[in-house]
């Protein structure tokens, strides 16, 4: 049985989805800090869960016998950074919580990583799999200190960690909230509502992306890896694309001609895009477990705008 963490955020709403139609609806434990009327609360095992409650997380994990832990319950770059004390608490507290729990239960754990654990220092462009990590945010601190903490458990107690370098995350079912790459979400959102978005990340600002599906095969294809295949555990990098908004609105016009991009630059969040990388190598994890992203700007563009405009016709209808 897998618990998941933060199951009602952006990756974790359609990961338990996904997770529930692979391995059975019962065998999916789907955790928040609250509930919401997301179907998953009422599709299958649902529970109320602080992640910073150690007791709580046991008493599920234990309940429920789960093999596995998928932890994503987290504050994302731009709220870290406005409130790193609570970051702090919470994106380690909870990881400590769930690296405890994993270890005693003998499950395998899922956590993600970032290009967030990436700093000013390290290579821009084709940034290697190993190399310099010293962010100078609060969430760069809390990934990097992730990954050498889930590295340890495994050289220390053999407990089977695993993780990946996440690339800002498009989808259409759940926005993000917090994050630095929020705006490649809104811009799809703004085109189809409103047919032009005011970008708070400048242009020419490029920064590794990919389209949800892709992150959920990734996950589940690095947890299905056979162990002995992997020679990285805790920090793969992934991306399918490197786009700054220019590329994205270009990406939208051949779609909608008259979609118009303009700016208006949030200097707190420019300075932590352009802390991180431009564009990274994720040779590692196409060696290593046979990672691959299916979709492309374009690929990704499209399904975008027919699903976003599909439910807002369906919105529209409802409403009439
Ligand atoms: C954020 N979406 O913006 C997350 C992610 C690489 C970006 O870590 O904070």
């Amino acid at each position: 049985k897998i618990l998941v963490t933060g199951a009602l955020g952006q990756i974790g709403s359609e990961l338990v989805v996904k997770l529930r139609e692979i391995y059975g609806v019962d065998h999916v434990v789907a955790t928040d800090l609250r509930s919401s009327a997301h179907e998953i609360t009422r599709s299958g095992p649902f529970e109320l869960l602080d992640v910073t409650n150690d007791k709580a997380m046991f008493e599920i994990a234990k309940r429920y016998e789960v093999d596995t832990i998928i932890h994503l319950a987290a504050l994302l770059s731009a709220t870290a950074e406005e409130k790193p004390l609570f970051a702090w608490n919470l994106n380690m507290g909870g990881l400590m919580n769930a690296l405890e729990i994993s270890r005693e239960l003998g499950c395998q754990l899922f956590t993600p990583s970032s290009i967030g654990s990436f700093g000013p220092t390290t290579p821009k462009y084709n940034t290697p799999q190993d190399t310099i990590q010293r962010p100078n945010t609060m969430y760069g601190v809390n990934k990097v200190s992730g990954e050498l903490l889930c590295d340890y458990y495994f050289h220390k107690y053999g407990l089977d960690t695993r993780g990946l370098r996440f690339p800002g995350l498009i989808s259409y079912m759940t926005p993000p909230g917090g994050g630095t790459t929020d705006y490649a979400v809104e811009i799809y959102y703004a085109a189809v509502t409103a047919g032009r978005y005011t970008s708070y990340i400048a242009k020419d600002s490029n920064m590794d992306m990919m389209y949800m599906p892709d992150a959920l095969d990734a996950i589940i294809d690095l947890m299905e890896a056979d162990s002995f295949r992997l020679m990285h555990r805790n920090s793969f990098n992934v991306t399918a694309m490197s786009v700054d908004p220019e590329a994205i609105a270009a990406a939208i016009r051949e779609e909608s001609p008259g979609f118009i991009l303009d700016y208006d630059v949030d200097p707190k969040r420019q300075a932590i895009a352009d802390s991180w990388p431009h564009s990274i190598d994720a040779t590692a994890a196409k060696t290593e477990w046979g990672f691959h992203a299916r979709y492309d700007l374009k690929a990704m563009t499209k399904d975008m705008l027919s699903k976003l405009s599909e439910r807002q016709c369906k919105n529209t209808n409802e409403s009439a």
